[in-house]
Protein backbone atom coordinates (compact mmCIF):
# COMPACT_ATOMS: atom_id res chain seq x y z
CA UNK A 1 0.00 0.00 0.00
CA UNK A 2 1.29 3.85 -1.08
CA UNK A 3 1.13 6.47 1.60
CA UNK A 4 1.31 9.85 1.31
CA UNK A 5 3.03 11.35 4.65
CA UNK A 6 1.21 14.09 6.23
CA UNK A 7 1.52 17.67 4.81
CA UNK A 8 4.19 19.72 6.52
CA UNK A 9 6.22 16.25 8.12
CA UNK A 10 9.76 16.86 7.88
CA UNK A 11 12.01 13.61 7.05
CA UNK A 12 14.33 12.83 9.55
CA UNK A 13 17.94 13.94 9.12
CA UNK A 14 19.91 12.52 6.81
CA UNK A 15 24.13 12.60 6.91
CA UNK A 16 24.07 13.00 10.71
CA UNK A 17 27.27 14.39 12.29
CA UNK A 18 29.75 12.10 13.81
CA UNK A 19 29.08 13.05 17.85
CA UNK A 20 32.15 14.40 19.38
CA UNK A 21 30.85 13.25 22.62
CA UNK A 22 32.42 9.43 22.84
CA UNK A 23 29.61 7.27 24.13
CA UNK A 24 30.55 5.10 26.71
CA UNK A 25 30.69 1.15 25.95
CA UNK A 26 27.86 -0.53 25.59
CA UNK A 27 25.39 2.70 25.24
CA UNK A 28 21.94 2.56 24.60
CA UNK A 29 18.78 4.42 22.75
CA UNK A 30 16.28 3.75 24.66
CA UNK A 31 13.88 5.71 22.61
CA UNK A 32 13.44 5.31 18.82
CA UNK A 33 11.02 4.21 16.50
CA UNK A 34 10.97 2.38 13.16
CA UNK A 35 8.26 3.79 11.25
CA UNK A 36 6.59 0.87 8.63
CA UNK A 37 8.15 0.70 5.32
CA UNK A 38 4.27 1.68 4.60
CA UNK A 39 4.80 -0.98 1.42
CA UNK A 40 5.82 -3.59 3.99
CA UNK A 41 3.90 -2.66 7.50
CA UNK A 42 1.16 -0.49 7.05
CA UNK A 43 0.43 2.62 9.10
CA UNK A 44 -2.78 1.59 11.15
CA UNK A 45 -6.35 2.96 10.30
CA UNK A 46 -6.87 5.07 13.35
CA UNK A 47 -3.49 6.81 13.35
CA UNK A 48 -3.40 11.03 13.62
CA UNK A 49 -0.27 11.01 11.17
CA UNK A 50 1.76 9.34 8.73
CA UNK A 51 4.80 9.26 8.13
CA UNK A 52 7.94 8.92 6.21
CA UNK A 53 9.52 5.04 6.65
CA UNK A 54 11.91 4.40 8.27
CA UNK A 55 13.16 1.44 8.86
CA UNK A 56 14.93 -1.02 10.70
CA UNK A 57 18.04 -0.62 8.44
CA UNK A 58 18.16 3.11 8.70
CA UNK A 59 17.56 2.82 12.71
CA UNK A 60 20.96 0.07 13.07
CA UNK A 61 23.01 2.15 10.72
CA UNK A 62 22.00 5.36 12.86
CA UNK A 63 22.73 2.97 15.76
CA UNK A 64 26.41 2.22 14.36
CA UNK A 65 26.88 5.70 13.28
CA UNK A 66 26.19 7.27 16.65
CA UNK A 67 28.08 4.60 18.63
CA UNK A 68 25.18 3.11 20.36
CA UNK A 69 25.58 -0.67 21.07
CA UNK A 70 21.58 -0.87 21.47
CA UNK A 71 18.17 0.07 20.78
CA UNK A 72 14.79 -0.08 22.52
CA UNK A 73 12.50 0.64 19.94
CA UNK A 74 9.37 1.97 21.29
CA UNK A 75 5.90 1.00 19.40
CA UNK A 76 4.71 4.12 17.83
CA UNK A 77 1.09 5.51 17.54
CA UNK A 78 1.17 5.78 13.35
CA UNK A 79 0.81 1.55 13.84
CA UNK A 80 -1.56 1.63 16.50
CA UNK A 81 -2.03 -1.69 18.41
CA UNK A 82 -0.35 -3.83 15.56
CA UNK A 83 3.51 -4.09 16.69
CA UNK A 84 4.19 -6.02 13.51
CA UNK A 85 6.95 -3.45 12.35
CA UNK A 86 8.42 -3.05 15.57
CA UNK A 87 8.74 -6.70 15.93
CA UNK A 88 10.46 -7.27 12.77
CA UNK A 89 13.04 -4.59 13.69
CA UNK A 90 13.49 -6.39 17.00
CA UNK A 91 13.82 -10.43 15.69
CA UNK A 92 16.19 -8.98 12.92
CA UNK A 93 18.58 -6.83 15.57
CA UNK A 94 21.00 -9.88 16.54
CA UNK A 95 19.83 -9.00 20.70
CA UNK A 96 20.89 -6.03 20.22
CA UNK A 97 17.41 -4.41 20.71
CA UNK A 98 14.74 -4.72 22.84
CA UNK A 99 11.04 -3.27 22.53
CA UNK A 100 7.57 -1.67 23.64
CA UNK A 101 4.71 -2.53 22.46
CA UNK A 102 0.99 -1.32 22.26
CA UNK A 103 -1.63 -3.34 23.22
CA UNK A 104 -5.40 -4.19 23.27
CA UNK A 105 -6.95 -5.50 26.77
CA UNK A 106 -8.66 -8.22 23.58
CA UNK A 107 -4.57 -9.11 23.61
CA UNK A 108 -4.41 -13.58 24.41
CA UNK A 109 -1.89 -14.52 26.42
CA UNK A 110 0.39 -16.48 23.87
CA UNK A 111 0.36 -13.18 22.06
CA UNK A 112 1.82 -11.62 25.22
CA UNK A 113 4.26 -14.42 25.04
CA UNK A 114 5.26 -13.99 21.85
CA UNK A 115 5.83 -10.67 21.90
CA UNK A 116 8.17 -11.31 25.10
CA UNK A 117 10.03 -13.58 22.90
CA UNK A 118 11.06 -11.41 20.00
CA UNK A 119 12.09 -9.02 22.81
CA UNK A 120 9.20 -6.94 24.38
CA UNK A 121 9.67 -5.52 27.81
CA UNK A 122 7.30 -3.09 28.28
CA UNK A 123 3.69 -1.70 27.21
CA UNK A 124 3.06 2.04 26.29
CA UNK A 125 0.24 4.00 27.36
CA UNK A 126 -0.55 7.51 25.54
CA UNK A 127 -2.62 10.20 27.11
CA UNK A 128 -1.42 12.74 24.41
CA UNK A 129 -5.13 13.90 23.16
CA UNK A 130 -3.48 14.32 19.50
CA UNK A 131 -1.75 11.31 19.08
CA UNK A 132 -4.87 8.61 20.18
CA UNK A 133 -8.03 8.46 20.56
CA UNK A 134 -9.28 7.78 24.70
CA UNK A 135 -8.99 4.06 26.19
CA UNK A 136 -10.78 3.84 29.17
CA UNK A 137 -8.33 3.33 32.56
CA UNK A 138 -10.12 0.17 33.42
CA UNK A 139 -8.45 -1.22 30.36
CA UNK A 140 -5.04 0.12 30.65
CA UNK A 141 -5.23 -1.37 34.69
CA UNK A 142 -6.58 -4.36 33.21
CA UNK A 143 -3.30 -4.42 30.66
CA UNK A 144 -0.94 -3.42 33.66
CA UNK A 145 -2.18 -6.59 35.19
CA UNK A 146 -1.38 -8.93 32.88
CA UNK A 147 1.90 -7.71 31.93
CA UNK A 148 3.37 -7.64 35.27
CA UNK A 149 3.90 -11.08 35.84
CA UNK A 150 6.09 -11.21 32.57
CA UNK A 151 8.60 -8.63 34.12
CA UNK A 152 7.75 -5.94 31.97
CA UNK A 153 7.31 -2.41 32.78
CA UNK A 154 4.86 0.81 31.31
CA UNK A 155 6.18 3.71 29.35
CA UNK A 156 3.38 6.78 29.96
CA UNK A 157 3.55 9.85 27.86
CA UNK A 158 1.56 12.60 28.58
CA UNK A 159 2.07 16.64 28.71
CA UNK A 160 2.07 18.32 32.08
CA UNK A 161 -0.82 20.07 32.49
CA UNK A 162 -2.58 16.95 32.55
CA UNK A 163 -0.13 15.48 35.32
CA UNK A 164 -2.34 16.83 38.10
CA UNK A 165 -5.72 14.55 36.59
CA UNK A 166 -3.72 11.44 35.96
CA UNK A 167 -1.78 11.37 39.32
CA UNK A 168 -4.09 9.08 40.82
CA UNK A 169 -3.98 6.54 38.00
CA UNK A 170 -0.09 6.61 38.09
CA UNK A 171 0.88 5.94 41.36
CA UNK A 172 -1.54 2.84 41.20
CA UNK A 173 0.17 1.36 37.87
CA UNK A 174 1.98 -2.05 39.46
CA UNK A 175 4.96 -2.11 37.45
CA UNK A 176 8.04 -0.18 36.74
CA UNK A 177 6.69 3.01 35.13
CA UNK A 178 9.21 5.27 32.51
CA UNK A 179 7.81 8.57 31.95
CA UNK A 180 8.59 9.60 28.41
CA UNK A 181 9.97 13.22 27.74
CA UNK A 182 10.46 13.94 31.65
CA UNK A 183 6.89 14.84 31.56
CA UNK A 184 6.60 17.17 28.46
CA UNK A 185 7.58 20.36 30.75
CA UNK A 186 7.05 23.95 29.41
CA UNK A 187 10.50 24.77 29.18
CA UNK A 188 9.92 28.24 29.15
CA UNK A 189 8.72 27.69 32.90
CA UNK A 190 10.99 27.51 35.58
CA UNK A 191 12.46 24.66 36.82
CA UNK A 192 11.43 25.15 40.20
CA UNK A 193 7.69 26.31 39.73
CA UNK A 194 4.92 24.76 40.58
CA UNK A 195 4.62 22.20 37.44
CA UNK A 196 8.08 21.27 36.96
CA UNK A 197 8.02 20.61 40.77
CA UNK A 198 5.06 18.08 40.19
CA UNK A 199 6.43 16.11 37.94
CA UNK A 200 9.73 16.03 40.33
CA UNK A 201 7.47 15.19 43.53
CA UNK A 202 5.68 12.12 41.81
CA UNK A 203 9.78 10.80 41.10
CA UNK A 204 10.38 11.95 44.81
CA UNK A 205 7.52 10.06 45.98
CA UNK A 206 7.47 6.55 43.58
CA UNK A 207 10.96 5.19 43.31
CA UNK A 208 9.35 3.10 40.75
CA UNK A 209 8.66 6.02 38.52
CA UNK A 210 11.74 6.53 35.99
CA UNK A 211 11.80 9.52 33.14
CA UNK A 212 13.26 9.64 29.89
CA UNK A 213 15.51 12.47 29.80
CA UNK A 214 14.40 12.83 25.73
CA UNK A 215 13.58 15.14 23.38
CA UNK A 216 15.13 18.44 23.81
CA UNK A 217 14.12 19.30 19.71
CA UNK A 218 10.08 18.88 20.93
CA UNK A 219 10.50 20.74 23.80
CA UNK A 220 12.91 23.49 22.78
CA UNK A 221 11.88 27.30 22.44
CA UNK A 222 15.56 28.58 21.81
CA UNK A 223 16.39 25.79 19.16
CA UNK A 224 19.78 23.96 18.35
CA UNK A 225 21.78 27.03 18.11
CA UNK A 226 24.89 27.01 20.39
CA UNK A 227 25.47 30.80 20.89
CA UNK A 228 29.15 31.77 20.52
CA UNK A 229 29.81 28.00 20.84
CA UNK A 230 30.00 28.53 24.40
CA UNK A 231 26.40 26.52 25.40
CA UNK A 232 24.37 23.64 24.19
CA UNK A 233 21.79 23.14 21.96
CA UNK A 234 18.37 23.03 22.79
CA UNK A 235 19.59 25.20 26.09
CA UNK A 236 16.72 26.02 27.16
CA UNK A 237 15.97 22.01 27.97
CA UNK A 238 19.57 21.63 29.41
CA UNK A 239 18.04 22.84 33.37
CA UNK A 240 15.13 20.27 33.67
CA UNK A 241 17.18 17.17 32.04
CA UNK A 242 20.30 18.58 33.93
CA UNK A 243 17.88 18.12 37.35
CA UNK A 244 16.64 14.96 37.05
CA UNK A 245 19.82 13.07 36.54
CA UNK A 246 21.23 14.89 38.95
CA UNK A 247 18.35 14.14 41.61
CA UNK A 248 16.95 10.45 39.90
CA UNK A 249 20.64 9.48 38.47
CA UNK A 250 19.73 5.55 38.75
CA UNK A 251 15.90 6.51 37.33
CA UNK A 252 17.06 8.30 33.83
CA UNK A 253 17.33 7.07 30.47
CA UNK A 254 18.06 8.53 27.31
CA UNK A 255 17.45 8.24 23.29
CA UNK A 256 17.70 9.90 20.50
CA UNK A 257 13.37 9.92 19.49
CA UNK A 258 14.85 8.99 15.97
CA UNK A 259 12.70 9.37 13.55
CA UNK A 260 11.55 12.17 15.60
CA UNK A 261 7.73 12.34 14.77
CA UNK A 262 5.58 15.14 14.01
CA UNK A 263 8.51 17.58 13.36
CA UNK A 264 7.81 20.32 11.07
CA UNK A 265 9.84 23.29 11.63
CA UNK A 266 13.13 21.89 12.59
CA UNK A 267 14.78 18.37 12.07
CA UNK A 268 17.70 17.48 14.81
CA UNK A 269 20.74 16.32 13.70
CA UNK A 270 20.76 13.06 15.80
CA UNK A 271 24.75 13.77 16.61
CA UNK A 272 24.24 17.27 17.83
CA UNK A 273 21.45 15.29 19.73
CA UNK A 274 24.51 13.09 21.46
CA UNK A 275 26.41 16.34 21.77
CA UNK A 276 23.87 17.26 24.21
CA UNK A 277 24.19 14.26 26.31
CA UNK A 278 27.80 16.19 28.03
CA UNK A 279 25.18 19.10 29.30
CA UNK A 280 22.80 17.15 30.79
CA UNK A 281 24.86 14.15 32.25
CA UNK A 282 28.29 16.06 33.58
CA UNK A 283 30.32 13.30 35.18
CA UNK A 284 31.71 9.93 33.49
CA UNK A 285 29.44 8.79 36.22
CA UNK A 286 26.32 10.43 35.57
CA UNK A 287 27.20 9.32 31.92
CA UNK A 288 27.34 5.45 32.44
CA UNK A 289 24.29 5.29 34.77
CA UNK A 290 22.30 6.84 32.09
CA UNK A 291 23.11 5.39 29.13
CA UNK A 292 24.50 1.67 30.21
CA UNK A 293 23.41 0.69 33.54
CA UNK A 294 19.99 2.14 33.62
CA UNK A 295 18.74 1.05 29.89
CA UNK A 296 20.25 -2.29 30.95
CA UNK A 297 18.61 -2.90 34.28
CA UNK A 298 15.22 -2.02 32.74
CA UNK A 299 15.75 -3.88 29.64
CA UNK A 300 18.21 -6.35 29.65
CA UNK A 301 18.34 -7.50 33.56
CA UNK A 302 19.68 -11.06 33.14
CA UNK A 303 23.23 -9.65 31.69
CA UNK A 304 23.49 -7.74 34.78
CA UNK A 305 25.33 -9.09 37.75
C1 LIG B 1 7.72 10.50 20.39
C2 LIG B 1 6.80 11.65 20.33
C3 LIG B 1 5.69 11.78 19.57
C4 LIG B 1 5.01 10.75 18.86
C5 LIG B 1 4.90 9.47 19.24
O1 LIG B 1 4.12 7.33 19.02
C6 LIG B 1 4.10 8.47 18.55
O2 LIG B 1 3.45 8.77 17.56
O3 LIG B 1 5.52 9.03 20.30
C7 LIG B 1 5.08 13.12 19.49
O4 LIG B 1 4.43 13.43 18.48
O5 LIG B 1 5.23 13.91 20.45
O6 LIG B 1 8.12 10.08 21.45
O7 LIG B 1 8.07 9.97 19.36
Amino acid sequence: MTFIKTPGWLDWFSGPSKPKFKLPLGAVDAHCHVFGPGEEFPFAPERKYTPCDASKHQLYALRDHLGFSRNVVVQATCHGSDNAAMVDALVHSKGKARGIATVKRSISDDELQRLHEAGVRGVRFNFVKRLVDFTPKDELMEIASRIAPLGWHIVIYFEAVDLPELWDFFIALPTTVVVDHMGRPDVTKPVDGPEFQLFVKLMQEHNNIWSKVTCPERLSVTGPNALNGEVAAYKDVVPFAKYLVEQFPDRVIWGTDWPHPNLKNHMPDDGLLVDWIPHIAVTEELQNKLLVNNPMRLYWPEEVK
